[in-house]
């Protein structure tokens, strides 16, 4: 029998809740499909911090190649470990570490989630986000700290190979669905990156000519993805922009308790990081309340990219019976619990 070693990492707040109820879950399609999964528990988080000083080991980017894929909960927890050390020395680190330069955000309605939108119109985007440079590359300094003449830089830094890989990904999702892509930059204001965004974005169109594509201003379409959804498809975007973005997607769908993200690297080689675009959400910590259907479709990206194609589309069919009964969490309208919900996702696969 097939088996994978997937790297689990819950993280911090309510990280470990979906995580512990979105596992099991994910071990019972395997077990029904015919493979297994074969967890490992890594508590690299900020109460790990505060133990050793780091989010994780000095090797841990090197201990994760071993496995076949990372599944990640929730990074942060600002009363203990401030975010910007947090996300740096944890998610960022393993994105750059492993060079998991695109980041794949699927935005849909599941069946009887009803969004905040006035639109009935259905819509299905993919915001492919370049996950490695740009406005995350952590590049910049300070000076004069404290003082009159403080400065801060933060430099985005665009290279000609991290920008061509994550547009190519994108033309390559936009063949494989509705052959329409649109490239987010800022380019009227932002002469120096996001001209050359769009330069580049012509020079890797030209081997797709069978994918129309749009350039949108991120603030064009920001307002686009509120009112007319349904008119976008593959949407590829820089780091910062792409982070915005799609918590807009994450909004539109219904919150960002179904937001889920696929971080990979295209050219193959290293493991994957899947995880729910939300955060450790503080505030609802170890109270049940946390929705798991994010870190579960964030399961089903997993298996996908796995190959275990059958597993990936009982898991959301599974999930979509559920929400189409409107049971749910909290955030949804509903009275479950984070671990009820799971268990309802288990019954109906
Ligand atoms: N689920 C992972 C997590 O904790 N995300 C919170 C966050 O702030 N993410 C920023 C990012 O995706 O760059």
């Amino acid at each position: 029998m097939k088996n994978y070693r997937i790297a689990l990492l819950p993280g911090d707040g309510i990280g470990s809740e979906v995580m512990e109820a979105a596992w099991p879950v994910l071990q019972t399609v395997a077990e029904r499909q015919g493979f297994s999964l074969e967890g490992d528990w890594l508590p690299w988080s900020c109460d790990y911090y505060l133990k050793h000083g780091t989010m994780m080991p000095a090797d841990g980017v090197e201990q994760l190649r071993a496995f076949d894929a990372i599944y990640l909960g929730a990074v942060g927890l600002p009363a203990t470990v401030p975010d910007h050390v947090s996300l740096r020395e944890l998610l960022l680190a393993i994105r750059q570490g492993l060079d998991l330069s695109v980041n794949a955000r699927p935005h849909r309605l599941l069946a009887g989630v009803k969004g905040p939108l006035r639109t009935d119109r259905p819509f299905d985007i993919l915001c492919i986000r370049e996950n490695t440079e740009g406005e995350y590359a952590g590049a910049g300094g300070r000076v004069h700290r404290g003082g009159e003449l403080e400065v801060a830089v933060e430099t985005a830094i665009f290279t000609r190979a991290g920008v061509e890989r994550v547009l190519r990904h994108g033309f390559e999702q936009a063949r494989l669905r509705g052959g329409k892509l649109a490239s987010v930059t800022k380019s009227n204001a932002q002469r120096h990156s996001m001209v050359f965004w769009d330069e580049m974005t012509d020079r890797v169109a030209a081997d797709y000519p069978d994918v129309a594509v749009t350039r949108y201003h991120v603030d064009a379409i920001a307002a686009r993805m509120i009112t007319h959804p349904e008119t976008l498809d593959v949407v590829v975007a820089s780091n910062l922009f792409g982070d915005i973005l799609t918590d807009i997607g994450a909004a539109i769908q219904g919150g960002l308790g179904f937001a889920a993200s696929a971080n990979i690297n295209p050219a193959g080689g290293v493991p994957g990081m899947f995880e729910p675009v939300h955060g450790s959400a503080p505030d609802i910590m170890g109270l049940g309340l946390a929705n798991p259907l994010a870190t579960l479709w964030a399961g089903a990206l997993m298996l996908r990219h796995l190959g275990e194609i059958a597993a990936a589309e009982a898991l959301m069919a599974a999930i979509e019976k559920v929400t189409a009964t409107g049971a749910g969490t909290p955030d949804m309208g509903g009275d479950l619990s984070t671990t009820q919900l799971a268990a309802a996702v288990t019954a109906a696969l």
